[in-house]
């Protein structure tokens, strides 16, 4: 009697991963080392964009700056940190990042196995009112003699060996899933400062009325489109709107309580706005895991649709299997 109840049996991210690991026996480490330098660059930049927000607003904390540099901005911080955890993982070979325009190949270490696409701040335009934003990722395993190259990053999402992304929020999420594996949900705690697993194997609800689009664009969409939006709106139980304009929030809520996300392609931005390799692909895994769908503007399976270059842009839907489905419906109609 008068024991706290502590649960001293929690998975951590770290267990979490090594568990993985002995679970294959031909892994090397590798992967498991790379999950960790990803793991401490989602640590930084969540502290990094807590910390933010009082050095603008207070100037509190490190925000002299008597030399006149301009503060960095949180998108070029994150990109550094991101940037700098995969080099020094050794395990990375080429990089992405939406905040490169050419792509990084790490030339110091030639035989390391896997490339990595990753958005490390997306959202950011939402942070000055501290709207949650968040780091998307995908994760390719290189074939043997690949030579580190843009084209090594060229693949569709059904490449990925791993993909997930972190939304820094009211709390850190961090929602991780393996290639044809469950879908992992882990919350940081700050005390501890680990990630630690608190939504394991998560499936999101078949259906529920909840869309989230900037219907401001409504003017722009094709017929269809337009169509699909009506119909929810006019439903006898009419769908509720949700819309944050942050993927990773719109993202992370509709993974949780079902619905579906959508940025189409449109007469205005005809190939869509979000990037295929570090926003659409490694979100359609995510959401294919979990139990739902994701297609592009031209109703295909969006795992499956090849950039051509590495900043390429597409439309997309992703949500609830039956919600997703509902939008292919009224496509193949319009034929
Ligand atoms: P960014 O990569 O420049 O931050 O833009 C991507 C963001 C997404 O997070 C979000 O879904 C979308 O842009 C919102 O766009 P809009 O403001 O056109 O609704
Ligand atoms: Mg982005």
């Amino acid at each position: 009697a008068g024991r706290e109840s502590i649960n001293t049996e929690i998975v951590t991210l770290t267990r979490h991963l090594n568990e993985e690991q002995t679970k294959h026996r031909e892994a090397t480490g590798d992967f498991t080392l790379l999950c960790h330098a990803l793991q401490f660059s989602f640590k930084s930049i969540a502290y990094y964009i807590r910390r933010a927000s009082l050095i603008n607003l207070s100037g509190l904390a490190g925000s002299s700056n008597t030399t006149g540099d301009e503060q960095k901005k949180l998108d070029v911080i994150g990109n550094d940190v991101f940037l700098a955890a995969m080099r020094s993982s050794g395990r990375v070979r080429v990089l992405v990042s939406e905040e490169e325009e050419e792509v990084v190949v790490f030339d110091e270490y030639p035989h390391a196995r896997y490339a990595v696409a990753c958005d490390p701040i997306d959202g950011s335009s939402n942070l000055d009112a501290g709207v949650s934003v968040g780091t998307i990722f995908g994760i390719y395993r290189l074939p043997e003699g690949a030579k580190g190259t843009k084209e090594d990053l060229l693949l569709p999402a059904t490449e990925l060996v791993a993909a997930g992304f972190t939304m820094y929020g009211a709390s850190t999420q961090l929602v991780l899933t393996m290639k044809d594996g469950p879908v992992n949900g882990f919350t940081m705690d700050n005390g501890l400062g680990e990630f630690i697993l608190t939504h394991p194997n998560m499936q999101m609800p078949k259906k529920r009325g909840i869309y989230s689009c900037n219907e401001g664009n409504s003017k722009y969409w094709e017929e269809p489109v337009k169509e699909w939006c009506e119909s929810l709106k006019s439903a006898e139980k009419p769908y509720s709107s949700r819309y944050i304009g942050s993927m990773v929030a719109d993202a992370y809520r509709t993974l949780l309580y079902g619905g579906i996300f959508a940025y189409p392609a449109d007469k205005k931005s005809p190939k869509g706005k979000l990037r295929i390799l570090y926003e659409c692909g490694p979100m359609a895994m995510v959401f294919e895991n979990a139990g739902g769908q994701a297609v592009d503007s031209k109703m295909r399976r969006m795992m499956t649709v090849v950039p051509e270059h590495i900043h390429d842009r597409s439309g997309i839907f992703l949500g609830s299997y039956e919600e997703v489905q509902k939008v292919i419906d009224v496509h193949k109609k319009h034929g």
